[in-house]
């Protein structure tokens, strides 16, 4: 959408303005008082500044520029619940009560199993009626449908794929595991490691490397990173390893985000490895801490060792990230699993295709 900014002395001023310049396909976008002048020399003087946007259509007549003081009106009105839609409410609630008494508590136990909570519980839950028996796969197809699977980069990963995430989250195991991947498929995979600083860190994936029998360069100082580049430039797909950092170290925070800064944007896809064990709410504290980044993508990792995805995926839902990839286990390169429903529907207690009634459906 198209934004245009425009200052008057007076808003009445700026609109004008506006009109005459664009016609009646304006909106009004959000507008601010500020002050000019006032120093030694210059007098004061109060301006406005209307942001507008334009609109494609014509305008049709009943069609008008809508002000600040309407919207503010309208939330007011949205705001306060209508009585019919009130008691509409009541009436389904009574009726599903009735009809299938005891579901909502086993709903409830569901998601406290699966950790499934915040934003996406309320988005599973909201509207949410059963419309028979086997509820639960009506319950996990609501769940899978506010989930993000990042099928285009499985399919076509950009040439640089970064993984970022805390201190043993499984970033090294996951890139050696993710190269032999896209190795299988016949694409020429390289290595870069800005993993140098911790004394031996870079020989778990020089290893990897020569296992697999992948080029690896191990930056050392940070300049050295376009040289890294060049030296794979004829890789179709480069995998680039890094340290952990804890929440309190900014110094290796700002060193990352300068190595970082050097790989091209529209080529490269930042991740983020996730342990699956990890709660919500620690997941979200570790993302805060990779806020610098642009995250494209998550890799939930350690996938053995929970019952339930759910708690990863609260967290997903929450920073409206897909997901990539899954790791279940520490066996490189086996122990990895493009992002699918079925994997979801895997790895959520009772529910998908561990609940009482799919496994049912399939017999
Ligand atoms: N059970 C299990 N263990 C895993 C998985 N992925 C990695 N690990 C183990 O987790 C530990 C840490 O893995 P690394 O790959 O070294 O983690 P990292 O994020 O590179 O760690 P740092 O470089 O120290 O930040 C290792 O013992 C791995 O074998 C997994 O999917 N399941
Ligand atoms: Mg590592």
């Amino acid at each position: 959408m198209e934004y245009i900014t425009i200052t008057a002395d007076t808003y009445e001023d700026a609109l004008a303005k506006a009109k005459s310049q664009y016609g009646d396909n304006i909106r009004v976008h959000s507008r601010r008082n500020y002050t000019l002048g006032g120093g030694l020399f210059t007098k004061k003087r109060n301006k406005t500044e209307i942001i507008f946007y334009l609109v494609k259509e014509a305008p049709t007549a009943a069609a008008k520029v809508v002000t600040n003081e309407e919207i503010k009106e309208f939330e007011k009105e949205a705001k306060t619940p209508d009585p019919e839609t009130l008691r509409a409410e009541e009436k389904i609630q009574t009726v599903l009560t009735k009809a299938k008494p005891g579901w909502e508590k086993e709903l409830e136990d569901l998601l406290l199993v699966n950790d499934i909570k915040g934003s996406l519980r309320e988005a599973v839950t909201n509207n949410f009626v059963p419309t028979n028996s086997d509820f639960r796969i009506e319950l996990s197809d609501k769940l899978l449908s506010q989930v993000k699977i990042d099928y285009v980069n499985q399919a076509h990963p950009r040439k640089y794929m970064i993984l970022i995430g805390p201190t043993g989250s499984g970033k090294t195991t996951t890139i050696a595991k993710i190269a032999s991947l896209y190795k299988t498929v016949g694409k020429k995979v390289g290595l870069i490691s800005l993993d140098n600083f911790r004394v031996g860190a870079f020989q778990q994936i020089t290893t990897y490397a020569e296992g697999l029998q992948l080029p690896i360069y191990v930056v050392k100082e940070e300049d050295e990173v376009i040289l890294a580049q060049d030296k794979m430039k004829g890789e179709d797909l480069v995998i680039i390893d890094t340290m952990g950092i804890s929440p309190k170290d900014s110094a290796n925070l700002l060193r990352l985000k300068q190595m970082l800064s050097f790989f091209p944007k529209a080529d490269t896809l930042i991740v983020m490895t996730c342990g699956a064990t990890s709660k919500s709410e620690d997941l979200y504290k570790q993302f805060k801490n990779y806020e610098p980044f642009e995250i494209g993508s998550l890799i939930a990792t350690k996938l053995d060792e929970t019952e339930s995805l759910g708690s990863f995926l609260t967290f997903a839902y929450s920073v409206s990230l897909p997901l990539l990839f899954c790791t279940n286990g520490q066996k490189v390169p086996s122990d990895i699993l493009k992002a699918s429903t079925s994997v979801i529907l895997e790895n959520l207690k009772d529910l998908g295709y561990n609940s009482n009634s799919f496994k049912s459906q399939l017999q």
